[in-house]
């Protein structure tokens, strides 16, 4: 049975490499962002530190597709370098680590303040719930209601509860991907 779902994850991970397509995935620290970009790949990235002090942002390249990695949170003054970053991406990927509770607000507040900027009207975002293999972790309709993700209502927004760990729900957020590339959107 393993052996067939991690056919079709591989599956899926090799058109979503073929895809023409620029993200950016931001999240607070530790919430699972560097793990999501190694279970997604499936060989070698080109990697690119962009050199600001204190601003740890990686640009991540592998076919068509560039994944705009980077960590927020405890940086305010660096604030009006998301929007650079995020400009003109197909999407947005919000990590929240759906089991730690208590980081809950701060990574609401700060995927808020991320969508009030003007630049990044429109784009669509995808908030992916991680580590629900851990005890106590939210699920969908839990986040939606803890990130306030209703209230969002200027663009197309989808979550995702997954487990990179256990390799969970990872083949419907590549779907998801997939369907936003760039490629897709002019078909
Ligand atoms: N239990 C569990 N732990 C995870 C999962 N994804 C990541 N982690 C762990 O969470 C920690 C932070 O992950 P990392 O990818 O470095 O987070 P980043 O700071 O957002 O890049 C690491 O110890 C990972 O092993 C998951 O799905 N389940
Ligand atoms: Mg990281």
């Amino acid at each position: 049975m393993f052996a067939i779902i991690n056919k079709i994850l591989d599956w899926f991970k090799s058109l979503f490499w073929k895809e023409e397509m620029e993200l950016t995935l931001v999240g607070l620290q530790y919430s699972g962002k560097t793990t999501f970009v190694n279970v997604i790949a499936s060989g070698n990235f080109s990697e690119d530190m962009i050199p600001t002090v204190g601003f740890n942002m990686r640009k991540v390249t592998k076919g068509n597709v560039t994944i705009k990695v980077w960590d927020i949170g405890g940086q305010p003054r660096f604030r009006s370098m998301w929007e650079r970053y995020c400009r003109g991406v197909n999407a947005i990927v919000y990590m929240v680590d759906a089991a730690d509770l208590d980081k809950m607000e701060a990574s609401r507040n700060e995927l808020h303040s991320l969508l009030d900027k003007p630049q990044l009207a429109g784009i669509p975002v995808l908030v992916l719930g991680n580590k629900r293999d851990l005890p106590g972790a939210l699920e969908e309709t839990g986040l939606i209601e803890r990130m306030n993700l209703s209230s969002i209502q200027d663009r197309e927004i989808c979550c995702y509860s997954i487990s990179c760990k256990e390799k969970d729900n990872i083949d419907i957020t590549l779907q998801w991907l997939i369907a936003h590339s760039k490629s897709q959107a002019n078909r």
